[in-house]
């Protein structure tokens, strides 16, 4: 057989380009170096030079929910198509940027609820229990000397969450086995909830004993937990919040805390993540998470797994799994 004609078949494929805004775990990183040219700007010691010696040939971002993509990031690539994030949240991408250019944007629904519900439960109960605090308590030797302070139960507590939509419903849910009253606020009441709704966030508080923060991030709910919120849950009253450091106005929650206008803050996101404000570090009402909800090993694959599909699907043309531009 003739050689010297290589068949349609057995000619190599160029490998699409994709700009990487932050690493993912090695299992995702193997089959995305498998089916892409990287670039990798957590590598680079200029961003901006790194960029720029690719930035015609990128057609992909793979971001993470807390790097997004910018509009200038945006804007340096002229032939940029998809944004693909490795997260449910799409506050950091310019989505009004990706509609203009038609640049599609994927995330990663679904796969990460059930996580950030369980930390979000897991957390109220720390908070409230003083688990830390109690490990605190035998590590130092203190136990031997005297008990450990006492506590406040979760059930039988008044429990307000705020956005009901995949996540809020699912710590519903969750939280409906640990005999709590629960209310929850949102732009409508759902049909399907058997849960007291609230149109109003600061009446929500004012009820909550325990006031669990899931709603999106973005430009419309930044600083949705104001001072007014704060103030209305009150001195015996604690806030979680799973959502995004954005949607509460960390100055007067820090100031409040420092107060005792509140009961106890359990945190998993902040403003400035990682370099977080250092007064939280001060505070002994405080139960503090690196921004780690959807941090396990099953939703990470599943995550990865999605972002890479979702790739595989634009580039072989076919439809997105799960779009939101
Ligand atoms: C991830 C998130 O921590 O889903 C989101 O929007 O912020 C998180 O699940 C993050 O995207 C991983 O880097």
């Amino acid at each position: 057989m003739d050689q010297s004609n290589p068949s349609p078949a057995t000619t190599p494929v160029e490998r699409p380009c994709v700009l990487m805004t932050g690493a993912y775990p090695a299992w995702d990183m193997q089959p995305l170096e498998a089916a892409y040219r990287l670039t990798k700007l957590w590598e680079a010691d200029d961003r901006d030079a790194a960029i720029a010696a690719v930035a015609p040939s990128i057609r992909a971002i793979a971001t993470r929910g807390e790097l997004g993509a910018s509009r200038a990031l945006m804007a340096s690539l002229p032939n940029l198509e998809i944004v693909s994030i490795y997260g449910v949240g799409t506050d950091a991408v310019d989505l009004a940027c990706a509609r203009e250019r038609g640049i599609r944007v994927t995330n990663t629904p679904d796969v990460l609820t059930g996580d950030v519900a369980d930390i979000a439960i897991g957390l109220t109960l720390a908070m409230l229990r003083r688990i830390p605090a109690g490990d605190a308590h035998v590590r130092s030797g203190a136990w031997a000397k005297a008990n450990m302070a006492l506590v406040t139960r979760l059930y039988g507590k008044k429990l307000g969450i705020v956005g009901f939509g995949r996540i809020g419903t699912t710590v519903a849910r969750r939280a409906s086995g640990f005999d709590v009253d629960i209310g929850y606020f949102d732009i409508a009441p759902r049909a399907d909830s058997p849960h007291r709704f609230f149109s109003s966030l600061t009446e929500l508080a004012e009820w909550s004993d325990v006031l669990i923060v899931t709603v999106a991030g973005g430009a419309g709910t930044q600083r949705l937990i104001g001072a007014d919120v704060i103030a209305a849950l009150g001195p015996d009253s604690y806030l979680i919040n799973v959502s995004r450091g954005s949607t509460v106005d960390e100055p007067a929650l820090i100031a409040a805390l420092e107060a005792k206008a509140i009961a106890g803050a359990a945190l998993d996101v902040f403003w400035n993540e990682p370099n977080i404000d250092p007064r939280w570090l001060t505070l002994d009402n405080v139960l503090l998470q690196p921004h780690h909800a959807s941090g396990t090993v099953e939703t990470r694959q599943a995550m990865g797994k999605l972002v890479r599909d979702n790739l595989a699907a634009h580039f072989a043309g076919k439809a997105l799994i799960t779009p939101v531009v």
